[in-house]
């Protein structure tokens, strides 16, 4: 910028020169030297002109030609108009003497721009700056929608009928109350539906009486047959576990007994085992067969082993029970497990409330049998 300097000063000059009438003259009397450009002004001059008028009497200077005059101190093509910001270049930055007509283009110089001053071009853009910092982690994600469905599970074991009835039709129970129980005293067999049946006529079982590793017998209500005997309590419970079954309660028994008559209608008095359901009359009102007679029956309960009996009164058939210790009698610290409703050579001990607690569960008898329940 410092090129310039003093060119604002020279045209001011000028201008104040033809302000003062004495221009039109020397102008016209006094054209500029064509070898160099330079109007002939003579210093010095008392008085300087205000701007206003510096800017009107240059767009005359230009209107008349002005571009045939040049600047000599500024070095050629340095100083274009846009390069010069605006209001930059005032008067008194000019030196006289250093704008000449030869140096401004054409049109180059315009009152419009002398008087806002000329505003330079933009810059170019800037480099791309470096990457900024990784942001803060974004909140949470909305819950996803349900997954589909599984696939089915896998069949569970055979259920039981409400009616009582099972999976294999010739194991027959009855309904009373709200269980079920075997309709004949029961058959132990080496399969869940038959094959080899043991405890006819011996004490032939595949397990020990303890019980402990019968995982090899089940049992059955399957009428027509001899029902199994020689039986532990402990065998008889796993055979029926093993059938998905178990011993009645004591107070089971009872309740399925009811209505079974105490008489020669049941086998009590042939002194031998009949077949299971052979005797049609003798069954409970539940349609249990053979609980009076035949063969005593397991229950679940046990007692203090009774060492002797008792008779119930006529009213109750004058039942035999034989639970329990007498005065005097000491104990011989062994259950009894309770066995019900007498058996083919009871006579009238034989009944519906026939109990004997004498037979500890690891006993077995010709006369011992059992039913399940479930
Ligand atoms: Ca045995
Ligand atoms: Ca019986
Ligand atoms: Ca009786």
């Amino acid at each position: 910028m410092s090129g310039i300097r003093g060119g604002e000063a020279y045209v001011r000059r000028f201008v104040w020169l033809a302000g003062r009438g004495g221009l039109g003259s020397r102008w016209r009397g006094a054209p500029a030297d064509p070898s160099s450009g330079r109007i002939p002004i003579h210093k010095p001059f008392a008085r300087r002109p205000r701007h206003a008028t510096v800017v009107a009497y240059l767009a005359l200077f230009v209107a008349l030609g002005g571009g045939a005059y040049a600047v000599t101190q500024a070095p050629k093509n340095s100083v274009v108009s846009k390069s010069i910001k605006k209001n930059a270049v005032k008067s008194k930055h000019i030196k006289d003497g250093q704008v000449k007509t030869a140096e401004l283009a054409d049109r180059a110089v315009t009152a419009a721009k002398l008087a806002e001053g000329v505003g330079g071009e933009a810059g170019s853009q800037g480099q791309t700056g470096p990457q900024g910092q990784t942001g803060a982690q974004g909140e949470t994600g909305a819950q996803g929608q349900t997954g589909a469905q599984g696939q089915p599970g896998a069949q569970g074991e055979p259920g039981w009928k409400d009616d009582c009835s099972t999976e294999d039709p010739a194991d027959v129970m009855v309904k009373v109350g709200s269980v079920c129980i075997d309709r004949y005293e029961v058959s132990v067999w080496s399969s869940p539906t038959g094959g080899t049946q043991y405890g006819t006529s011996s004490d032939d079982y595949p397990c020990n009486d303890n019980g402990q590793d019968c995982t090899n017998i089940y049992a059955r209500s399957v009428a027509g047959v001899t029902p199994s005997r020689f039986i532990t309590y402990f065998q008889a419970q796993q055979a029926l576990a093993n059938s998905q079954k178990r011993l009645p309660s004591n107070a089971e028994w009872q309740m399925a007994v009811a209505g079974t008559p105490d008489s020669t209608a049941c086998n009590v008095s042939t002194g031998s085992v009949a077949n299971t359901g052979a005797n049609a009359a003798c069954i409970s009102n539940h349609g249990a067969n053979d609980m009076v007679g035949n063969l005593y029956e397991w229950v679940g309960d046990w007692d203090e082993q009774a060492l002797a009996c008792a008779n119930w009164p006529a009213g109750y058939g004058s039942d035999i029970t034989c639970i329990g210790r007498g005065s005097g009698e000491a104990s011989t610290r062994f259950p009894g497990a309770l066995v019900r409703g007498g058996f083919f050579n009871g006579g009238s001990n034989a009944g519906p409330f026939a109990v004997s607690g004498i037979g500890l569960p690891s006993s077995s008898a010709s006369a011992f049998g059992f039913r399940g329940a479930r």
